[in-house]
């Protein structure tokens, strides 16, 4: 997978090349480019903003700048993500979805965003997305790329250890994960639960699906309500 980003601050983007997505570049299973946005401006100011038509505060991104600079990152094959709190949210499912693509291409807005026309005229050429990756507000989508990033990297294969800690992530069957635990059995007076320690996986499969319920019930009952019909057994209503 090839990813991109276009940013006025290339520096912040460096925790892209460490840890398990410095691993992920070293073993060839993904490319990423970092792109100075000034690098596409032409006066001495290498100004990338402009006042908002409309007045108000803040300043836009100017067309000018950010179109070339896509025209020429994007090439054939790319899926656009736009960071914005203004977008929709960015989920476990749109990471699978971004997994699968061959190159990725994150535009980064600073200020009060970029000019509509640059994201709508590259929707004539290429699927875009504008996403959030939740309801606060961060000064610029940098940080965000980060997050996004990384959602989706752990998802290609060979990048994770263990295939299989994936597969079980909270939010994969809807639900959060319950509890971990692991050695000394008791800890500063704290036991480990003791079905944990029984060896009998039906009762530990069924105690972890109970743990599940009760955390994503207190936690994020709005997940709950979003189950497809029919994700609940007997047992599980019982919780
Ligand atoms: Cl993707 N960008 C910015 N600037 N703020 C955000 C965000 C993105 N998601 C939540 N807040």
């Amino acid at each position: 997978m090839k990813i991109d980003v276009v940013t006025i601050f290339p520096e912040y983007l460096d925790p892209l090349r460490a840890a398990l997505l410095g691993r992920a570049i070293d073993r060839g299973l993904i490319e990423v480019g970092v792109h100075d946005l000034r690098n596409w401006t032409h006066d001495v100011h290498r100004a990338v903003d402009d006042a908002p038509y409309g007045g108000g505060p803040g300043m836009v991104m100017k067309p000018q700048i950010w179109g070339p600079a896509l025209d020429e990152v994007c090439g054939e094959r790319a899926r656009l993500v736009v960071p914005t709190p203004a977008g929709k949210p960015f989920t476990q499912a749109l990471a699978h979805e971004y997994a699968a693509e061959e190159h990725l291409v994150f535009a980064c807005g600073r200020y009060e965003g970029i000019d509509q026309r640059v994201i709508d005229d590259a929707a004539r050429r290429m699927p875009v997305d504008e996403v959030s990756i939740g309801d606060y507000v961060l000064v610029g989508g940098e940080a965000a790329v980060l997050v996004v990033v990384e959602a989706v990297v752990r998802l290609l294969p060979g990048v994770l250890g263990n295939p299989v800690s994936a597969e079980q992530d909270s939010f994969s069957d809807g639900l959060l994960e319950g509890p971990s635990y692991t050695r000394p059995e008791v800890w500063r007076d704290l036991a480990v639960p003791e079905v944990l320690r029984s060896g009998n996986h039906r009762l530990i499969d069924r105690w972890r699906r109970d743990r599940a319920l009760e955390r994503t019930a207190e936690r994020r009952p709005d997940l709950l309500d979003a189950l497809p019909e029919g994700s609940l057994d007997k047992a599980d209503e019982a919780v």
